[in-house]
């Protein structure tokens, strides 16, 4: 959430800018801005709205000055979204600029104590109070970075920043405390971003901030420096494998369908080289646990948010079966606030694409803190969470960029199936034969995905157009498909703005289905090899006694659900282990579908944003 990119180099910095802030629009579209040095000063332009507009007012700009610059785009959190509200902001003089990711805690009072003493705040943010105690500190004679940690030692809450100042226009500072922000290392230039996407096309070296670090950047150097006393910190510079062009929509139109049809290849590459295709072995040595803790372990804790949260809830259905532990699915935002009953004998599992989900890393750091063992899941590389965690599965599904989480998802459930056949082997709670034949069936889940896009994909188009009008939809599942069914109700939700639930469906006598008549479509998963299906089949019936429209997803050739159901989308049959990737690809494609014939903004959904730093 909100956008971060700055430069220091000879290049025209508006481009450099634009371009990064293109690759940063997922993560907030409220309003958009740069500030860039020009003829001796500092010019700021912003825009409300999406970073077109920002666009359109650069492209008047006239002028095409080089050297420095900070661009943010914002998704607001103190301030609604206006133009006098988006970053850059100033300092009183406007001589200073700060763009920020988090949020300030303590900004009333600060922003009390700074008007007492004169300081005018053109803006309702947060933000503004920093430029503002900055300044306070340069004029009390600190040089910049100085006069940045000092102003930061004053502040609470979280932040990623970047500043820039009229007097030393040749410096960029950069700081965090739990906000991402990475630092690209070019050749006499030096780039910082929220994000790698933003930055990979000029360099793809780059070093990750921690928290409680800052840095100086300039055009040939780079330096960090601890927060809390200044004191130089050495770090190394990461070499990232992503290529610029995979944050490209490479001819679809939107990221969203792009990263919809990447599933195979993202499955793929996250099982790849980690699982043997003769013995079914599973072989994921970065857990970093050894036998001995695999087999200390008393509970497992998954901890996540969002779509994530639904894998996590998968994951508890297969580590039950077959590693035969008891696992505990927490929302980030619920457990970090929680009394928690965990120990040392706790793996504490964070699912995060982005590895930087706020509520998520705060659970994980308290779960650390009774010394819980922590194997992350996780898509971005270096990210917090991963460097917070023993040991990480990366998911390899290459930059997710659509707001929807789509290939971040599946490939998630097939690292935690990865993970799942890993303790089993090394606890010998699944046999021989169980873990062949259940690697048989993840290694065929590329082709099988891949062939069912082809053909779901029209069916599913004529569907959307059919319900688009629909403002409910109710999604039912059992058993492992259950989280299934939770998160196909939230992608229609996210990106149509459709009102839809999943439900157990066996709660559905418990209360839903006083809601179902002849307006409330439900989508029904009900694959025929599962040992909940007749009980899925006597819900189905029980909808339908109520004149309730069923739409299902179930097993090509299933004549009973045919009967029962009033539209059926037919799957291959598979595993129960693999079935939940499976069936969401339907679901995955219904949103996207509806979202379309709607005329909603699929990558961009209001008032949403990717990778969710903030509380
Ligand atoms: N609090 C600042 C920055 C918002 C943010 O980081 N969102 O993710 C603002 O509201 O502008």
């Amino acid at each position: 959430m909100c956008g971060i990119i700055g430069y220091v180099g000879e290049r025209a910095v508006i481009p450099v800018l634009l371009e990064g802030l293109r690759r940063l629009e997922y993560r907030g579209y409220d309003s958009a801005g740069v500030a860039f040095f020009d003829e001796g000063k500092i010019s700021v332009i912003r825009a409300l709205g999406k970073l077109f507009n920002l666009q359109e007012l650069l492209a008047g700009y006239g002028k095409n000055p080089r050297g420095i610059g900070l661009g943010h785009t914002r998704w607001a959190t103190h301030g609604e979204p206006a133009e006098h509200n988006a970053h850059p902001h100033g300092d009183c003089r406007q001589e200073l600029v700060v763009v920020h990711n988090g949020i300030i805690e303590n900004y009333h009072t600060l922003r009390g104590m700074l008007e007492q003493k004169g300081h005018k705040f053109r803006s309702q943010t947060d933000t503004e109070v920093i430029p503002h105690l900055i300044e306070e500190e340069l004029e009390a004679g600190f040089d910049l970075p100085e006069a940045v940690r000092r102003a930061l030692s004053k502040v609470e809450g979280a932040y990623a920043i970047g500043v820039f100042w009229a007097k030393a226009p040749h410096m960029l500072i950069a700081a965090r405390y739990q906000s991402p922000l990475v630092l690209g290392i070019g050749e006499g230039e030096n780039f910082m971003a929220s994000d790698i996407p933003a930055i990979l096309p000029w360099t793809k070296n780059v070093i990750f901030l921690d928290d409680g670090e800052m840095a100086i950047l300039t055009k040939d150097s780079c330096q960090i420096l601890s927060l809390r006393d200044g004191r130089k910190i050495a770090k190394e510079i990461s070499r990232i494998h992503w290529d610029a062009a995979m944050a490209e929509k490479a001819g679809f139109k939107h990221f969203m369908l792009k990263e919809i049809y990447e599933q195979p290849q993202a499955i793929l590459n996250t099982f790849r080289g980690r699982l043997d295709p003769e013995t079914g072995e599973v072989n994921i040595p970065e857990i970093c646990l050894s036998p001995e803790e695999v087999l200390s372990l008393k509970k497992i804790c998954i901890l996540a948010c969002g779509t994530s949260y639904h894998a996590g809830l998968v994951g508890k259905y297969l580590f039950e079966r077959w590693v035969r532990l008891p696992v505990e699915v927490e929302l980030g935002s619920e457990f970090r606030y929680r009394d928690l009953l965990i120990d040392k004998n706790t793996l504490v599992i964070p699912i995060s694409q982005s590895g930087e989900t706020a509520d998520t890393l705060a659970s994980l750091r308290r779960a650390r803190e009774v010394g819980a063992k922590a194997v992350a899941i996780c898509n971005v590389l270096g990210s917090t969470i991963t460097r917070e965690s023993d040991g990480t599965i990366y998911t390899h599904a290459g930059p997710e960029i659509g707001v929807a989480s789509t290939k971040a998802f599946t490939s998630q459930l097939t690292a935690l199936l990865l993970l799942v056949l890993y303790f089993g082997q090394m606890r010998k709670s699944l046999s021989e034969q169980e873990r062949r034949r259940i690697a048989r069936s993840l290694l065929r889940v590329p082709y099988q995905v891949e062939k069912l896009i082809e053909k779901v994909h029209p069916e599913i188009k004529d569907l959307a157009y059919d319900y688009q009008r629909k403002e409910h939809f109710l999604y039912l599942g059992r058993n492992i498909l259950f989280p299934i069914a939770l998160e196909g109700a939230l992608k229609l939700k996210e990106i149509s703005y459709i009102h839809a639930e999943g439900y157990a469906a066996g709660e559905m006598k418990h209360g839903p289905i006083a809601l179902i008549d002849e307006n409330m479509p439900v989508m029904a998963l009900a694959p025929a090899n599962h040992h909940v299906y007749e009980k899925m089949i006597s819900n189905i019936e029980e909808v339908r006694s109520r004149r309730g429209e069923i739409l299902a997803l179930g097993t090509e050739g299933d004549e009973t659900l045919a009967r029962v159901a009033t539209r059926t989308v037919s799957l291959p049959e598979c595993e129960w282990e693999v079935s939940p990737i499976l069936y969401t690809i339907p679901l995955q494609l219904l949103a996207y579908e509806v979202a379309v014939v709607r005329g909603c903004d699929v990558d961009q959904p209001r008032n949403l944003a990717k990778s969710v730093t903030v509380e």
